[in-house]
C-alpha cells in the first residue's frame, strides 16, 4: 500500500500542490492537493499528465566524461580540477555557471554561494534573465527591493484584472481559472496583447496593441487618471517620491487620440479601458513576457508600477501590480540571489552587503561587483574569455537568443559541464562532462511560486541509476575545490536553515525578504513543512525598501517604433503552447500532451500569407538576420498583419524545424539585460516540397529522418514522425526495422505504403505520397498496441471506420477537434457545459475550456451564416 506524497508541480510558477501516489517502480497517480493555497486541488493539463513523464526514457543515468561512462569520484574530481586550474591560470572571472529557475532553492543557494563567496566572481547567471529580469529591475527602481506586492488571494477580491503581455489561459491555467471565477462574480477582464489569444477571447476588452507600445498605453492611462482626478494625491504625498518633471513627461503626447494612433487600437476601446481603470480602485495588473521580454522591458514594468503607485493601488487587498513568474522556482532563485546582478537574500553588491554576506559565509573570496548577464556571458564564452562553464537545469543551445551563436560558443569552450536529467539535449551535445541529476519526483527541497508561497517538493520515487540531487553535485565539487567545511551539508534541510538564517542576518526590516523563525527547526519540521507565504501584504504600511522608505515614480517614455525594414518587413513574436513546456524534455514525453499541437506552426495573418503565396499547413521558412527555420503555416485572423508568431519549444531532438532560438536577436534591455524575444525583424517564404508522408515506429529511431521536414511526437507505444521532402523518398526505407515487410505502391500518385511486422505485431509503418492523399494516422498508431497485426494495415484504417479525431483539444479525455465539431453540429450544443455533458471535454482540468468557447463562437457564426 502506497500512501500519497505532497509535492509541488514541476512546471509553472503558479506552484500547484500535488498529491503523488506511487503505483509501481516508475509510476504514480497524480492529483491536485486540495490543501494547497495555490490550486485547492485543481491541476491544468500539464500537471494532470505529469505521470506520463516519470519513466526512464531518455534519462541520463550515469556521469559521462565525453562519450564514456565514469564514476562520480572521477567526474567530480575532473570538474573541480578543471575549474581550479582555470581560475589559477586566468582568474575567477574566467569561469561561469549558467543555472535555472527549475533548480530548487537549496540547489540554487549552494551554487550561488560557491561562485560569489568562494570562487570570487559573480559570473553566475540564470535562465531567469530571459524570463523576469525586467520585472526584477523594475521592482528595484520602484520599490527599492525586488518584491512582488501581490498574492493570488488578491484575485478573489479585485474588481478589474488587466493582463498585459500574458497568455494566462495557456501559461498559468490555474491562475486563469481563478480569474474566470472572479469574472463570473462580476469583475472585469482586460487583455493587452497584440495577438488574440484564447486568454483574450474571453475578456471584456481586448486591446490588440502594436507590439512594443505598452509604455505609450500606460502613460496615456496615467495622464487620463490625472485629468480624471483618479490620482491619489494623499498617498503620493505620503509614500511616493515624484521626480520634478514627472507629470510633464507623462503628459507629453498622451492624449487619447495620439495614444490610440501609436498603439494602433480604436480610440473608443482605449477610452473604455481608461474608464474601467478609473472606475475600479481594486485593480490587479498582471504581466509576464509580453512586458518583460522587450528592449524596453524595465520601462514597461515601471509604466505599470507608476500607475499603481500614483493611484495608491498597492499594498491593499485586491489592488497590486503582479509580475507572474514562469518557472516553478523563478522566485526562489531571486531570493537566494541567483542572478549575476544580485548578491544574496535580496542584497546587492553595495560594499556593506558584500561585507555582511562575507561575514556570514566566512567567505574567503567575496565577489565585489555584478557578473556577466546571460547574453554577455555567452558572448564571453564565444570570445574565449570564459574558459570553463557549468550549465545546470537549462538548455541554452535552444532557449538563448541567437542560439546558433550560443552553440558555436559552447562548441569552442575548452570545458563545458552540463547537469541534466536527460542524456541528450541540444546543449549537452557540447558537454565535456555530463552529470546525472535527480528529476522531479526524486528530489527534495523547496520552491517559491509567483505569490511568494514557499512549498516543499518531495521525492516519491527512488533516484534511478547514479543520479544525484543538484545540491549534492555542487557541494561535492565545492569540497573538492578545497572548501570542505563551508559546504559540509548532509541534506537539503541543512541548506534551508542556513538560507533562512542569512535572510534575517543583520536585517532590522530594511530587507522585506526574511524567513524569521524558520532556521531553528529540525529535519522533521522541514519534512513536514506546509506551504507558507513570506512577506504578508508587502507595502501595506506605505513603507518601501528604499533609504527614505518612499516608493519611486520612474519617468519612462515610449521609444519610437522603428519603421519596417525593407528586407525584414515582418515582426517575429515568440511564445508558448498550452501543452508543451520549454524545450520539451519533460512534456515531450507525454503522448497526451503531444496531441494539442503536434508541430511547430507559424501563425500568419491572411493578408501576409496571401502576399507570400503561403497556404494553410504548407511549409514556411521564417528568416531573420540571425538564421532561419521551417514551420507549418497556420493562417489566422487572430494575428495582426505584419507580425508572425512561432512557438519556442522544438529542438534538434524533436524536429528539423521550429528552431526559434536561432531567429531571435541577442539584444537586451539596457537595465535588466533581458533579451527582446518578442520582436525580431523577419521575413517569410513558402517552401515547396515534392512529397509528404509519415512514419510510425514502435522503437525510437537512432537519428532524425534526413529530409526537409521531420517532426516527432510521442504516441502510446511508440513514436510518430510527420515527414515532407523533395527528391527521392526511397532513402526513408533505411529507417525501417528488419521484419516481415508488406508493401503497396501507386506509381501514378507516387504513393507507397509499407508496414513492417515483427512477431506478427506492427513494428513500423511508412506512408508516402506525391499527389495522393494520406489516410488518418490514429488507427495505425493504435495498432502499435495490438498483439497481432490487423489484416488491413496498408489501408490505414479498419474497413468502414472512423475519421481522425483531429488535433486533441481536451488532453484529459482525449477529445479531438473533429469529434467536438461533429457533436456541436449534430447535438446542437450551445455552451461549454453542454460539450462537457456530451463528451466529457473540459470537465476535468479545465485547460481546454477557453478553446471550447472559441469553437462554439466560430461554429455559431458558421451556422448563422
Ligand atoms: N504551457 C506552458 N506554460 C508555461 C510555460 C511553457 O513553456 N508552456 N513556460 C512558463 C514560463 S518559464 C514563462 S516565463 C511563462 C510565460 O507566460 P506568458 O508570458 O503568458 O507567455 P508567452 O507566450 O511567452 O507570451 C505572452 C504574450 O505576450 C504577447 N506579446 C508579445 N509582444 C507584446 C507586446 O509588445 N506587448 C504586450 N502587451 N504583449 C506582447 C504575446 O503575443 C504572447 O501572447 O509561462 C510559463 N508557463
Ligand atoms: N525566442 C524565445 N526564447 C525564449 C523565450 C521566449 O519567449 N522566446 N522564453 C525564455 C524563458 S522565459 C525561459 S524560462 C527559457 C526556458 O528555457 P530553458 O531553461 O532552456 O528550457 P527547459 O526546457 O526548461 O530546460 C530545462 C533543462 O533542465 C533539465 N532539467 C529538468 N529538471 C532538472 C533538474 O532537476 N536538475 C537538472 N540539473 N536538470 C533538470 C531539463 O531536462 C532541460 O534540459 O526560455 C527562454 N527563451
Ligand atoms: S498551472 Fe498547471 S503547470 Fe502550472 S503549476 Fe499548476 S498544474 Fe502545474
Ligand atoms: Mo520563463
Amino acid at each position: 500500500m502506497s500512501t500519497s506524497v505532497r509535492t509541488t508541480c514541476a512546471y509553472c510558477g503558479v506552484g500547484c500542490g500535488i498529491l503523488a501516489t506511487p503505483t509501481g517502480e516508475r509510476s504514480a497517480t497524480i492529483a491536485g492537493d486540495p490543501d494547497h493555497p495555490a490550486n485547492a486541488g485543481k491541476l491544468c493539463s500539464k500537471g494532470t499528465h505529469l505521470g506520463e513523464t516519470i519513466g526512464l526514457e531518455g534519462r541520463l543515468l550515469h556521469p559521462m566524461i565525453g562519450k564514456r561512462r565514469a564514476t562520480w569520484d572521477k567526474s567530480l574530481d575532473l570538474v573541480a580540477k578543471r575549474f581550479r586550474d582555470t581560475i589559477a591560470q586566468h582568474g575567477p572571472g574566467s569561469v561561469a555557471f549558467y543555472v535555472s529557475g527549475q533548480l530548487l532553492t537549496e540547489d540554487y543557494y549552494v551554487a550561488n554561494k560557491l561562485m560569489k563567496g568562494f570562487i570570487g566572481s559573480a559570473n553566475i547567471d540564470t535562465n531567469s534573465r530571459l524570463c523576469m529580469a525586467s520585472a526584477v529591475a523594475g521592482h528595484m527602481r520602484a520599490f527599492g527591493e525586488d518584491v512582488v506586492p501581490a498574492s493570488y488571494a488578491d484575485l478573489d477580491t479585485t474588481d478589474l484584472i488587466v493582463l498585459v503581455g500574458s497568455n494566462t489561459a495557456w501559461c498559468h491555467p490555474i491562475v486563469y481559472q481563478r480569474i474566470r471565477a472572479r469574472c463570473e462574480a462580476g469583475a472585469k477582464l482586460v487583455v493587452i496583447d497584440p495577438r488574440r489569444t484564447e486568454t483574450a477571447d474571453e475578456a471584456d476588452l481586448h486591446l490588440a496593441i502594436r507590439p512594443g507600445t505598452d509604455v505609450a498605453l500606460m502613460n496615456g492611462l496615467l495622464a487620463w487618471c490625472r485629468a480624471a482626478g483618479v490620482v491619489d494625491d494623499a498617498y503620493v504625498a505620503a509614500h511616493v517620491a515624484t521626480p520634478e518633471d514627472f507629470w510633464d513627461r507623462v503628459g507629453e503626447g498622451s492624449d487619447l487620440w495620439s495614444v490610440a494612433r501609436i498603439c494602433d487600437v480604436p480610440p473608443q476601446d482605449l477610452r473604455r479601458f481608461f474608464e474601467l481603470f478609473a472606475a475600479n480602485p481594486r485593480t490587479v495588473t498582471m504581466f509576464s513576457q509580453g512586458v518583460n521580454q522587450s528592449l524596453s522591458g524595465t520601462d514597461q514594468v515601471n509604466a505599470i508600477t507608476n500607475l499603481h503607485l500614483a493611484t495608491g493601488r498597492i499594498g491593499k487587498p485586491g489592488a497590486a501590480p503582479f509580475s507572474i513568474t514562469g518557472q516553478p522556482n523563478a522566485m526562489g532563485g531571486r531570493e537566494v540571489g541567483g542572478l549575476a546582478s544580485s548578491l544574496a537574500a535580496h542584497m546587492d553588491f553595495a560594499p556593506e552587503n558584500v561585507a555582511r554576506v562575507g561575514r556570514f559565509w566566512a567567505a574567503p573570496n567575496m565577489a565585489t561587483k555584478p557578473g556577466l548577464k546571460a547574453v554577455d556571458l555567452f558572448r564571453a564564452v564565444g570570445e574565449g574569455r570564459i574558459k570553463a562553464l557549468w550549465v545546470m537545469a537549462t538548455n541554452p543551445a535552444v532557449s538563448m537568443p541567437d542560439a546558433g551563436r550560443v552553440r558555436e560558443a559552447l562548441a569552442a569552450c575548452p570545458f563545458v559541464v552540463v547537469s541534466d536529467v536527460i542524456a541528450q539535449t541540444d546543449t549537452s551535445l557540447h558537454a565535456h562532462v555530463r552529470l546525472p541529476a535527480t528529476a522531479w519526483g526524486e528530489k527534495d527541497g523547496t520552491v517559491t511560486n509567483s505569490d511568494r508561497t514557499i512549498s516543499r517538493q518531495r521525492a516519491f520515487l527512488p533516484a534511478p541509476g547514479d543520479a544525484k540531487p543538484d545540491w549534492w553535485i555542487v557541494t561535492q565539487v565545492a569540497r573538492r575545490m578545497g572548501w570542505r567545511t563551508a559546504f559540509a551539508y548532509d541534506r537539503p534541510a541543512d541548506i534551508w536553515r542556513e538560507h533562512c538564517r542569512l535572510s534575517t542576518y543583520e536585517n532590522d526590516g530594511e530587507r522585506l525578504f526574511a524567513l524569521p523563525g524558520r532556521s531553528g527547526g529540525g529535519n522533521a519540521e522541514y519534512d513536514a513543512m506546509v506551504p507558507f507565504r513570506w512577506g504578508g501584504t508587502p507595502f501595506a504600511d506605505g513603507r518601501f525598501s528604499t533609504p527614505d522608505r518612499r516608493a519611486r515614480l520612474v519617468p519612462v517614455v515610449q521609444k519610437p517604433i522603428a519603421a519596417p525594414l525593407a528586407d525584414w518587413p515582418l515582426t517575429l513574436n515568440t511564445g508558448r503552447y498550452r501543452d508543451q513546456w520549454h524545450t520539451m524534455t519533460r512534456s515531450g514525453l507525454s503522448p497526451k500532451l503531444a496531441r494539442h499541437r503536434e508541430q511547430p506552426m507559424v501563425e500568419i495573418h491572411p493578408d501576409d500569407a496571401r502576399g507570400a503565396g503561403i497556404t494553410e499547413n504548407g511549409l514556411v521558412r521564417v528568416a531573420t538576420p540571425q538564421g532561419d527555420s521551417l514551420y507549418r503555416a497556420s493562417i489566422v485572423a487572430t494575428q495582426r498583419a505584419g507580425e508572425v508568431f512561432v512557438p519556442i519549444h522544438w529542438t534538434d531532438q524533436q524536429a528539423s524545424g521550429g528552431r526559434t532560438g536561432r531567429l531571435a536577436r541577442a539584444l537586451a534591455d539596457p537595465f535588466s539585460g533581458q533579451p527582446g524575444f518578442k520582436s525580431t525583424p523577419a521575413r517569410i517564404e513558402a517552401v515547396a516540397c515534392g512529397w509528404r508522408g509519415f512514419l510510425i515506429v514502435r522503437d525510437e529511431l537512432a537519428a532524425r529522418p534526413a529530409c526537409l521536414w521531420a517532426t516527432r511526437i510521442a504516441v502510446p507505444c511508440g513514436t510518430a514522425w510527420d515527414l515532407a521532402g523533395d527528391g527521392d523518398a526511397a532513402a526513408l526505407d533505411r529507417l525501417l526495422p528488419h521484419g516481415q515487410r508488406i508493401e503497396a505502391a501507386d506509381a501514378a500518385k507516387g504513393s507507397r505504403r509499407i508496414a513492417i511486422l515483427i512477431d506478427d505485431r506492427l513494428a513500423a509503418a511508412l506512408f508516402v505520397t506525391r499527389d495522393g492523399t494520406l489516410p488518418p494516422r490514429d488507427w495505425l498508431v493504435d495498432q502499435l498496441r495490438e498483439a497481432v497485426a490487423a489484416p488491413h494495415l496498408l489501408a490505414g484504417c479498419a474497413p468502414g471506420a472512423q475519421v481522425d479525431r483531429g488535433p486533441i483539444v481536451c488532453a484529459c479525455f482525449d477529445v479531438g477537434l473533429q469529434t467536438i465539431l461533429h457533436a456541436i453540429a449534430q447535438q446542437r450544443l450551445v455552451d461549454v457545459a453542454a460539450i462537457g455533458a456530451a463528451l466529457g471535454a473540459g470537465t476535468n482540468c479545465g485547460s481546454c475550456r477557453p478553446a471550447l468557447a472559441r469553437l462554439l463562437v466560430s461554429e455559431g457564426s458558421h451556422h448563422a451564416a
